[in-house]
């Protein structure tokens, strides 16, 4: 029995070689590995020696040849088959242990060049990979290193019973199909790299993605559902599989879900901010000079939502922000750095999931997938990161905002843009002061964040506020509303038929009206 043995990840290899040495078993070895296999003192026959043929070209043809591939692919069950390799003086390959040039530690490497990425993709890997899996009644093919002990098994098991080298034809099944499984992630992952050096942007025919997992989790978005974490492969600035956690409980699927939320509506703001998010929506935002201010703002705005959140900030968490959070119950605290006696504080609660994400980044560049699951499909966009141009903002009503109410509105505008629909927001001073999320209709929306400004913010707090709506008001009810509770200008996006009757309503009221012809559903 011959086992064809070349693997650029050699962890355990020198182990199961010697395994399949002391079987019996003859093995046949490519430069890197021979040689190893050499240095452990264990004999193997060099490839160039079996296909008479020299490794060349920098070892780009090294097992490419018909003595390597006929022997693979030998059907041992078709006499004609066997007699054919006989008349070529080709013998069979029994075991095929191979893992692939890393072209995936490649390509996250700094600096990597295009060329040196090309140069790890491996083609005569993945060939003896394909022909060793399709003959697999006839052949084992090991491309994963844990596997190499189950098969070692299975070929001493049968050595005692029936004095053969057998591997079952159930393990060289699932061998097969875990080869398909990794040469197609292994192109998928090539085609994604080399799709994303072009910097075009398209729909392809068929959507392929590879992910590898982070880890399974404990359950999903309920206990009796199952989870796991995966992460796309390449670097993603700002993003969530970056962070690294240094306090608490592995984070949960509504932890990845809900914090992810609230990264990306922190990265719209380049000032000093805090936002606190729950159940995947924004209930607290507060931008000021300071941190600590910041912080106060995101609390205070809404005391009762944060209750076992998600609190995200874009500065170092001080000592003295530290005390203020410490109190709070929350599931998960993002910041890019903590002073080190904010940490040590933060530390004491042992189920405060405490993150580092050291660039929090910039909105996600709008050429890229964003995909939500249907059943039996995909429905798949570009990413809602289109910023405002304020060049662009139309007012609309007889009084123009004044600057401070233009900062809110733009302020508001950032935070509506990620509450789920139909979604408003009003604001003042740089903070929340409501926020009505998911509703069915609009003036429901409006309604509900007076209402939790009622509760949870004093009276005053709403006048003069400005609110921002995700889409238009279908009619003028949402500005007498707002009206009512003391707002003075208002943001959304217009393109109602019935745009004339707010514009009218607002004017009557001395409310300024800007329209940004951008909506920004969210579902
Ligand atoms: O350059 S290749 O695409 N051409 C080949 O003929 C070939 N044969 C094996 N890469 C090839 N390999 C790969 O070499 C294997 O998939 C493995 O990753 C690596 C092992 O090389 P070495 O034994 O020299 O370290």
């Amino acid at each position: 029995m011959r086992a064809l043995v070349s693997v650029s990840d050699k962890t355990g290899i020198v182990e199961f070689a010697k395994e399949l040495i002391d079987l019996g078993i003859e093995i046949i070895s490519t430069g890197g590995t021979y040689s190893k296999l050499k240095e452990a003192g264990l004999p193997a026959i060099e490839i160039s020696e079996l296909t008479g043929f020299p490794e060349c070209l920098d070892g780009r043809v090294k097992t490419l040849h018909p003595i390597v591939h006929a022997g693979l692919l030998a059907m041992r069950s078709k006499p004609d088959h066997m007699k054919q390799l006989e008349e070529l003086n080709i013998e069979t390959i029994d075991i095929v242990v191979v893992n692939l040039y890393p072209f995936k530690a490649t390509i996250l490497k700094d600096g990597v060049t295009r060329e040196e990425a090309v140069e790890n993709i491996d083609i005569g890997g993945p060939t003896m990979l394909r022909s060793a899996a399709k003959n697999y009644q006839d052949v084992a093919v090991v491309v994963d290193p844990t596997d190499y002990e189950a098969v070692v098994k299975e070929l001493k098991e049968s050595n005692e019973a029936k004095g053969t080298l057998e591997v079952t034809l159930d393990t060289k099944f699932y061998l097969m199909q875990k080869v398909f499984m990794h040469t197609s992630n292994y192109d998928t992952m090539i085609a994604d790299y080399l799709k994303k050096q072009r910097q075009d942007f398209d729909f392809p025919e068929t959507l392929t993605m590879t992910f590898e997992k982070v880890q399974d989790m404990r359950y999903g978005e309920n206990p009796h559902q199952k989870a796991a974490f995966y992460r796309e492969i390449g670097k993603k600035q700002g993003s969530i599989t970056d962070a690294v956690q240094l306090n608490g409980k592995e984070l949960s699927f509504n932890n990845i879900n809900d914090t992810n939320g609230a990264l990306e509506l922190l990265k719209e703001f380049t000032e000093t901010t805090v936002v606190a998010c729950k159940h995947g929506n924004p209930c607290g935002v507060g931008s000021a000079e300071n941190l600590l201010e910041a912080w106060n703002k995101a609390f205070s705005a809404d005391k009762v939502s944060i209750y076992g959140g998600i609190v995200v900030a874009n500065r170092e968490i001080t000592l003295e922000v530290a005390e203020e959070i410490k109190p709070v119950f929350l599931e998960v605290l993002v910041a890019p750095s903590y002073e080190k006696e904010a940490l040590e504080l933060l530390q004491t609660k042992k189920n405060l999931r405490i993150l580092e994400l050291k660039d929090i980044g910039v909105p996600q560049n709008e050429n890229a997938y964003d995909i939500k699951k249907v059943n039996g499909g995909l429905i798949v966009q570009t990413i809602d990161s289109k910023l405002l141009n304020q060049e662009e903002l139309k007012v609309v009503t007889e009084r123009k905002p004044t600057e401070k109410e233009m900062d809110d509105m733009l302020f508001a505008w950032k935070i509506v843009k990620f509450v789920k629909s139909n979604g408003i927001a009003i604001a003042k001073d740089k903070q929340s002061v409501g926020i009505g999320p998911g509703q069915v209709n609009r003036v429901w929306a409006t309604k509900q964040c007076f209402e939790h400004a009622d509760e949870l913010i004093d009276e005053e707090a709403k006048k003069g506020s400005v609110l921002a709506s995700d889409a238009y008001f279908p009619f003028d009810d949402s500005v007498e509303a707002a009206h009512q509770a003391g707002v003075t200008a208002i943001i959304q996006p217009g393109g109602s038929i019935r745009d004339e009757d707010s514009i009218k309503k607002c004017n009557e009221y001395g409310i300024a009206m800007v329209f940004t012809g951008m909506r920004h559903f969210k579902h």
